[in-house]
């Protein structure tokens, strides 16, 4: 593609070229032992459950994403050539560096903790405007919060450096690990043991960051560090080392380049600005004025947000663009960004043909 070239002229590796997956793989026809276990695991149920899915989150324009991505259709981005197979037994989980006390979990001591669940939405640096490089689920988990209570950062520290068992590593704010927003080392996702391609069995999820700062996969490695002393896996290859979500508005329907009759056309789609929301959606019909989008009920500020428009479709061809405002007020900014260093911007613009 152009953008991989743009990617390798500008001397940055694409994340995920020539690997990325998005939706589900089959697993070879004979089930691993790893993929046995996990089928055979019984989750425990959280202490503190997901927040109750309010009525109306899903976008009434047929045709918009499941509110809730099915974990099979959930998107797939990691630098694993094979998906790592590991062992619960064998999992643990070192938390050192800067702290006062190094702490070692293992798999019994999340199955024996007070977990949380919480619906969260994912998102990927390199997803391009438009682009479906982000998903919806309902996680299990440790609050991060907690381990990092029982080791102790010292003074000065400011980064957790998470590693996978493959070498991946992720480098995340240590303040965004603390706060309220339930940073979670996960083990469940959508009510099931997490999938192997999505981390089984241990994986970060962290409200608010792209995946490549802070949802490492098969994670069994936390350095307390700061982000002076340390780079992680991907600013090495010349991405940003923070990663706050930019907001961002979607249309899924119609899709570009679509034919549609004319008359009335349901455009809807989904936005997000995870851990500031969604308060607005506008669209714009060609040059004319921008207009409000009916938005579909906020379930958090951490989750994406559905809207739809209804449009009464002239024959001949149309330019829909989209934008939000985010919950500080801001409006998306019709800047143009490419992914690299820290994450697309722009509206999107789809063309259809009215017929
Ligand atoms: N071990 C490992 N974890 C990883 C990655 C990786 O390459 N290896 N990629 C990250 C990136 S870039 C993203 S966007 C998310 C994607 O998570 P998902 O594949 O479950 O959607 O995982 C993150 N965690
Ligand atoms: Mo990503």
């Amino acid at each position: 593609t152009s953008r991989r070239r743009f990617f390798a002229a500008a001397g940055v590796t694409a994340i995920g070229a020539g690997i990325a997956a998005t939706g589900g793989r089959l697993l070879s026809a004979a089930r691993s032992n790893i993929a046995q276990a996990r089928e055979a695991l019984q989750l425990p149920a959280p202490v503190k459950p997901a927040a109750a899915v309010p009525a109306g989150v899903q976008s009434p324009a047929p045709g918009v994403t499941p509110w809730i991505t099915p974990n099979g259709d959930f998107y797939r981005i990691d630098t694993a050539l094979s998906v790592p197979e590991i062992n619960v037994d064998d999992w643990e989980l070192r938390i050192h560096g800067l702290v006062e006390e190094e702490v070692r979990l293992t798999f019994q001591d999340l199955l024996d903790a007070d977990l949380i669940e919480s619906h969260v939405t994912l998102t990927c640096v390199s997803n391009p405007v438009g682009g479906n490089l982000a998903g919806n689920a309902k996680w299990l988990g440790l609050p991060i919060r907690e381990v990092l209570k029982r080791a102790r950062p010292k003074d000065g520290a400011d980064m957790v450096l998470s590693t996978s068992i493959d070498g991946f590593s992720a480098s995340t704010p240590l303040e965004v690990l603390q706060d309220d927003r339930d940073a979670m080392l996960a083990i469940g996702m959508n009510g099931e043991p997490l999938p192997l391609e999505h981390g089984y069995p241990v994986r970060m999820v962290v409200p608010g960051l792209y995946g490549f700062v802070s949802a490492t996969k098969w994670v069994v490695d936390l350095e307390v560090t700061r982000f002076a002393d340390s780079k992680a896996y991907w600013t090495q290859r010349g991405w940003s080392e923070r990663g706050p979500i930019k907001t961002m508005a979607r249309v899924e329907v119609p899709k570009s380049f679509a034919k549609v009759p004319a008359g009335r056309v349901a455009i809807g789609g989904t936005a997000w600005a995870q851990t500031r929301g969604i308060t607005k959606v506008e669209v714009q019909i060609d040059s004319n004025p921008w207009a409000e989008a009916v938005l579909s009920t906020e379930a958090s500020l951490i989750t994406w947000r559905q809207w739809s428009f209804d449009w009464e479709a002239t024959p001949g061809p149309h330019y829909i663009k989209v934008r939000a405002t985010d919950g500080t007020g801001d409006v998306q900014t019709d800047q143009r960004a490419d992914p690299v260093p820290d994450g697309a911007s722009g509206w999107q613009s789809v063309m259809v043909t009215v017929e």
